[in-house]
C-alpha cells in the first residue's frame, strides 16, 4: 500500500521534467523541510529536470508555510508547478491565491489535516489525509519525499542515491522527533549506517567538526541537528540549504565552522530564555497550574519552539512561548504525550489567524490584540 497519491505526484513531476516545465520548490526553513527540499531537488534535476526557484519562508518576517507575501515575489515565474513541502496542508487561501497566480500545487506535508484538504491543490500527499492506507503515520515529511524520489527515478536510483538520501532522511527523522519505529527504524538504521563517512561534501565538513572525539554516529547526527535546525535566511535560501547544495570541499568547511560558532550563540540565547521563563513562573505558580502561556517582543520567533520543548520537558505542561508583537504574534506550543496541541489551537481557532503541526509540536500565529482572548479560551479548554 503506497501513500495516497504519492504515484500521482511522482507522474506529475515526471511530467514536468519532460516538458521542462518551471519548476518553484518551496518549503519550511527547518531541517526537515531543506532535507525534503534537497532530496526532491537533487532528484529533478539529476533527471535533467528545470527547477526554476527554491524558496524558504523568513519564519520571522513570513512565518509559517505559504503566504501572500512570498506568492508576490514567485508571481513572475507563473505558470510554474509549485511543490510545498513540509507545509501547506493548512494553507486553504494561500492555494487559493497560487492557483488563481497560475500555479499548479503540489502538497506534500506530514503535519495533521486541520478541517479539510485545500481543496484548490492539484494534488495533496498526506499520510494523516483521509483515505491514505499507508500504514505508518509517522514519517518525518523527508521520509515521504525519500519514498517520492525513488518512484520519481526509477530505473536512475542507485545505491549511491539511496545512501546519499537515506543520510538526509534520518537527520530530518531526528530533527522532526519522529518515533523510531517501523519505518522510521529502516531509516535511522541506514541513514546513521553510513553518515559517517558521508559524501556530500557539507555535511562531511560537519561531521569532521562535530565528530572530533569518540562520538557515535547518533550523536554525531543529534549535534547536526542542533546546528542545523535553525539557521539563518538570505535571498530566502537556509544557510543549511546552502550547505548541503556545496560541492566545494574548502566552501564547505567554512561555512560548517561558521554555522557551528553562530549555534553555539544560538544555544547561550535559549538558555536566557528559558531561565526567563524559569523565573516568571517561580515569581507566580499560580499563573501557571494547568499550562504554561509565555511572550515577549524581544524573544525571536525561531528560537521559541526550542524554549517551549525544554520548558514543557521540564514541567511536563502544556507550554506556549511565542514573540510578542501588537501586529503579528507568533509563537510555538509543545504538549506533554496525551495531550493533543492542535486540538487546543483547533478549539480556540477563533482567534488565531494561522495555525498547525503535530499532536506534541505545533506553531501559532495571531493579532497582538486577541492573545488575551486566545488564552482565555486555552484556559477553557484545558480546564475540561
Ligand atoms: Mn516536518
Amino acid at each position: 500500500m503506497e501513500i495516497l497519491n504519492l504515484k500521482e505526484t511522482a507522474q506529475r513531476i515526471t511530467l514536468a521534467i519532460e516538458n521542462k516545465e518551471r519548476i518553484i520548490l518551496f518549503a519550511d526553513a527547518d531541517l526537515d523541510g531543506v532535507c525534503s527540499l534537497v532530496i526532491l531537488q537533487e532528484a529533478i534535476q539529476g533527471l535533467g529536470g528545470r527547477v526554476e526557484t527554491v524558496y524558504f519562508p523568513n519564519r520571522e518576517e513570513e512565518g509559517y508555510g505559504l503566504n501572500f507575501k512570498a506568492l508576490d515575489s514567485l508571481k513572475q515565474k507563473s505558470p510554474a508547478l509549485l511543490v510545498a513541502l513540509d507545509c501547506g496542508i493548512g494553507n486553504f487561501e494561500e492555494i487559493k491565491k497560487a492557483k488563481a497566480l497560475g500555479f499548479q500545487v503540489i502538497v506534500i506535508d506530514h503535519h495533521q489535516v486541520l478541517e479539510r484538504v485545500p481543496e484548490d491543490a492539484f494534488l495533496v500527499v498526506d499520510p494523516k489525509q483521509e483515505g491514505d492506507q499507508y500504514p505508518f503515520k509517522k514519517l518525518a515529511n523527508t521520509g515521504i519525499v525519500y519514498h517520492l524520489a525513488h518512484l520519481v527515478l526509477g530505473a536512475s536510483w542507485s545505491k549511491m542515491l539511496e545512501q546519499n538520501f537515506v543520510e538526509l532522511t534520518a537527520i530530518a527523522t531526528l530533527a522532526d522527533m519522529m518515533e523510531e519505529k517501523e519505518d522510521n527504524k529502516i531509516i535511522m538504521e541506514k541513514g546513521l549506517g553510513s553518515l559517517l563517512k558521508t559524501q556530500r561534501p557539507g555535511l562531511k565538513a560537519l561531521v569532521d567538526i562535530l565528530g572530533r572525539g569518540e562520538s557515535s554516529a547518533r550523536q554525531v547526527a543529534q549535534k547536526i541537528v542542533s546546528v542545523l535546525n535553525i539557521t539563518d535566511i538570505k535571498n530566502h535560501l537556509t544557510e543549511s540549504y546552502l550547505l548541503f547544495t556545496l560541492s566545494v570541499d574548502g566552501e564547505a568547511r567554512v561555512l560548517a565552522e561558521k554555522l557551528y560558532q553562530q549555534s553555539q550563540q544560538r544555544y547561550l540565547e535559549i538558555n536566557d530564555m528559558v531561565a526567563e521563563v524559569e523565573q516568571m513562573i517561580q515569581d507566580e505558580p499560580q499563573d501557571y497550574e494547568r499550562f504554561i502561556f509565555v511572550g515577549k517582543e524581544e524573544w525571536p520567533q525561531v528560537l521559541t519552539g526550542a524554549v517551549a520543548s525544554r520548558i514543557c520537558n521540564k514541567h511536563q505542561k502544556p507550554t506556549f512561548v511565542f514573540k510578542a508583537g501588537q501586529v503579528k504574534t507568533r509563537g510555538s506550543v509543545r504538549t506533554p504525550k496525551g495531550v493533543d496541541c492542535v486540538e487546543a489551537l483547533k478549539q480556540c481557532h477563533d482567534y488565531l489567524e494561522m495555525y498547525g503541526g503535530h499532536a506534541q509540536a505545533a506553531g501559532f500565529s495571531l493579532k497582538g490584540q486577541d492573545v488575551m482572548n486566545f488564552k482565555g479560551c486555552l484556559i477553557q479548554f484545558f480546564n475540561q
